[in-house]
């Protein structure tokens, strides 16, 4: 199974694992390590996403510890591994569920398209195969496709979807789906959002309505914020990630579609600008392609050591 994921990520992240590793060997084919090739260096790691931040951070730690040396590609290679692992080590975290909670109420937000609703199946499909009853919600209501892709989740996983008419109202959704998650003494409640609303406050007074109207029932409600971002989107993941903490308040990330031409770099920055946890990646569109996110792996995959 690790097998299979790291090799999947590792082809995913392979337009990453190229800038970087084609642009380190360029820069450092048996060379001393100065000024130029410093600059050089911050140039490739910026280019892959990584951030302007760690790319100086990675830089002055060269210069510091090797500068005026002789170095070879793989040399740097394995200490950018390693830098990189520390930054994600700190962000690794897989979702947890407090069994305290019956139910532990999971909110999915993020803008549209990112892989919210896969991501609910995927969760869902885990929480069956360790004998947890999860319960869906479908609380994107203004799309009768958004809740059949839902039902169709249920029923490949084995989990009740609650889904309201045409235009439902979310939030009166959410309540009731709380309220029946209660009674039948579910698990975890994992609550679908809208990612494409007319406009930006739209979405954030529906995305309030729906936590304001879950802490009439549970005043710890929603659980777990879980905000899904494509990886694909590279730089623009950052933005995403404002916005929504100024709406909700995000517990912790989930990064997908890692398996295509993903910009992996783009996870460094995201654990370096927000700390924030980043729960699991997806590598598919496929029930079984949420994987726990392992910093040093990851790390390993996006400098192709
Ligand atoms: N390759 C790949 N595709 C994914 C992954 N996660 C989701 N997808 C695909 O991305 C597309 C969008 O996924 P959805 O789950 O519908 O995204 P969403 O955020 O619910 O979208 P909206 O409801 O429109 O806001 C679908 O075709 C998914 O199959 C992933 O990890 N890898
Ligand atoms: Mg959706």
């Amino acid at each position: 199974m690790a097998l299979g994921f790291l090799s999947r990520l590792k082809e995913g992240l392979s337009r990453s694992t190229q800038k970087l590793t084609e642009g380190i060997s360029a820069v450092f084919r048996k060379r001393r390590l100065d000024d130029a090739a410093l600059e050089e260096l911050e140039e490739v790691l910026i280019s892959a996403d990584l951030g302007t931040e760690v790319a100086q951070r990675v830089v002055a730690n060269f210069r510091r510890t090797r500068f005026g040396k002789e170095v070879t590609d793989e040399e740097i290679k394995q200490a950018l591994a390693e830098e990189l692992s520390e930054i994600l080590v700190p962000v690794a975290h897989p979702l947890r569920l407090d069994p305290a909670r019956k139910p532990h109420v999971v909110l999915v937000v993020g803008v549209n398209g990112t892989g919210k609703t896969t991501t609910i199946g995927k969760l869902a499909q885990s929480y069956r195969e360790q004998g947890l009853r999860p319960i869906l919600v479908a609380g994107d209501t203004f799309r009768a496709a958004a809740v059949e892709q839902l039902q169709i989740w249920g029923e490949r996983v084995g989990a009740p979807v609650i889904a309201g008419g045409a235009n439902a109202d979310a939030a009166g959704l959410a309540f009731n789906a709380l309220t029946r998650a209660k009674a039948e003494g579910a698990d975890v409640l994992l609550i679908d959002t809208a990612g494409r609303l007319h406009n930006k406050s739209v979405l954030m007074d529906e995305l309030r309505k729906i936590i304001r109207v879950l802490r009439k029932q549970d005043e710890t409600a929603p659980h777990s914020v879980l905000l899904v971002l494509d990886a694909t989107t590279g730089q623009n993941a950052i933005q995403q990630v404002r916005v929504f903490k100024e709406m909700v308040e995000v517990t912790g990330l989930v990064v997908t579609k890692l398996d295509g031409s993903a910009r992996g770099g783009i996870v460094v920055a995201l654990a370096e600008t927000f700390g924030l946890p980043v729960h699991a990646v997806g590598v598919g569109e496929k029930a079984g392609d949420l994987r726990p996110f392992d910093a040093a792996d990851f790390a390993r995959g996006l400098v192709g050591t």
